[in-house]
């Protein structure tokens, strides 16, 4: 990586500190990543974007601020990407993966918390977050109780706005997520001094929809017996889908996705036929988390399919693209967003739904639920996805974990032990 130090410190980064987040990395990646064997060419790509992770793309920010644009934060899928772009600004994913963010979340939160909130915070008042750190604006939503709250906390270090999420899904709950979206276009219009209009929100719904039918195209490949692609590299790149270029990522990831088709052709795959295939349904995994998906490629079964934050719920449903007045248009996206099934809604009887059409699609053979641990609301919903799940005849396990590495054996004797009983 090139020397990105004065960018840094400009920045007002803690320089010391970062290098040891820096340290860790290369270590971490190269042990999950590296040690695969027969990866796809393409992947490449997304090789350098890890080993850039904070030098190109941040310097790509620096220059969109120097040339007066703004950069936007965001932390839930809720968050709708297509108006930040409309505005002229660069919208950045901003949850945290890592367990080096715990102790600095730590100090202002309380200890029982998601690791996620606790990561979100620490990478925040750390400074070793060069995203964070390049954010004009950050912008929160209300769902769960851990992440609205530690809002207030992460207030006090940068400017937020928060985008008030309903919980329930009638018809006067749309209305009001259209509402708010309205607001939003009006807090990103002062933020950036640009107007949103309906030519550029156009252009911006159709850009946000060619990157979900890219991930579509790349999650189709996985459905096929015998796998070109792992799981973790899937999830590495949904992680980047959040924070890179979205045309060059769109580029990029359509040219992997023409290899793995050819791979399809040539029966070139990853795992053997008789590999366990294993769908991941829970909570987000935000990068570096790679966690669950190594334990679970190393027990010799192959990850098909995500039903995250960090997978199908981030790209699945397009926007409407044929409405053309600014009314149609903000109601074909509050239509969209409100399709997605997050815990934080009640009743959630789609997420039900979602999870054993997906099992189904990709031909899963049994359902890993992982948990972060603290997560209330997927805790608890545990108990129906698990009902349809049995209903439909599929196996389904419950793992709670957190970032840290402290429960990885008794986590690998619980994986194995359920691909033992899948077989
Ligand atoms: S749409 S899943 S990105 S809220 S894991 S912080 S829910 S305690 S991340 Fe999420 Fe939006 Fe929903 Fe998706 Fe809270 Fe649970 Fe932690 Fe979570």
């Amino acid at each position: 990586m090139a020397d990105y130090r004065d960018l840094w410190s400009n920045l007002g980064m803690d320089l010391e500190k970062h290098d040891l987040l820096c340290e860790a990395l290369p270590q971490l990646y190269g042990g999950v990543y590296l040690i695969q064997e027969n990866r796809p060419e393409g992947m490449n790509y997304y090789n350098f974007v890890v080993s850039e992770v904070h030098g190109l793309r941040i310097k790509e920010l620096d220059d969109h601020k120097k040339a007066g644009g703004k950069v936007v934060g965001t932390f839930c899928v809720f968050v709708p990407d297509e108006l930040i772009i409309a505005a002229g600004a660069i919208g950045v994913g901003l949850c945290g993966g890592s367990q080096f963010w715990i102790e600095d979340g730590e100090k202002v939160l309380p200890r029982n918390l998601c690791p996620l909130v606790k990561a979100i915070v620490g990478a925040k008042i750390s400074g070793t977050c060069p995203y964070f750190q390049s954010c004009d604006l950050l912008t929160g939503e209300t769902t769960c109780d851990g992440k609205k709250k530690a809002y207030e906390v992460l207030g006090e270090y940068a400017p937020i706005y928060v985008m008030d999420l309903p919980q329930m899904k009638r018809d006067k709950d749309y209305k009001k997520w259209e509402e708010e979206i309205y607001e939003y276009k009006a807090v990103l219009e002062e933020l950036t001094g640009n107007k949103i209009t309906e030519e550029k929100l156009s252009e911006a719904i159709k850009l946000c929809n060619r990157k979900r039918a890219a991930l579509q195209r790349l999650y189709n490949a996985r459905k096929v017996l015998n796998v070109p692609i792992s799981g973790k590299d899937v999830l590495l790149v949904s992680q980047i889908a959040f924070y890179d270029n979205p045309e060059r990522f769109i580029e990029m990831t359509n040219k992997l996705c023409d290899e793995l088709e050819d791979r399809i052709k040539k029966g070139i795959g990853v795992a053997s036929e008789k590999s366990p295939r294993i769908m991941i349904t829970g909570t987000p995994m935000a990068i570096p988390n790679w966690k669950m998906h190594h334990l679970i490629e190393e027990s010799g079964a192959v990850v098909v399919c995500e039903e995250t934050c960090t997978g199908t719920r981030y790209f699945e449903n397009e926007v409407d693209e044929t409405q053309t007045t600014m009314e149609g248009m903000i109601k074909a996206l509050a239509d969209r967003y409100m399709n997605i099934n997050c815990a934080c809604f009640t009743p959630n009887k789609g997420r039900e739904e979602d999870v054993v059409r997906l099992a189904k699609e990709y031909g899963a053979d049994g359902v890993v639920y992982c948990n972060l641990q603290f997560c209330h609301t997927y805790n608890i919903e545990y108990r129906q996805v698990e009902k349809a799940l049995k209903e439909a005849g599929i196996p389904v396990v419950f793992i709670e974990t957190d970032y840290s590495n402290d429960d990885t054996g008794q986590l690998q004797t619980r994986i194995e032990a359920f691909l033992e009983m899948l077989k």
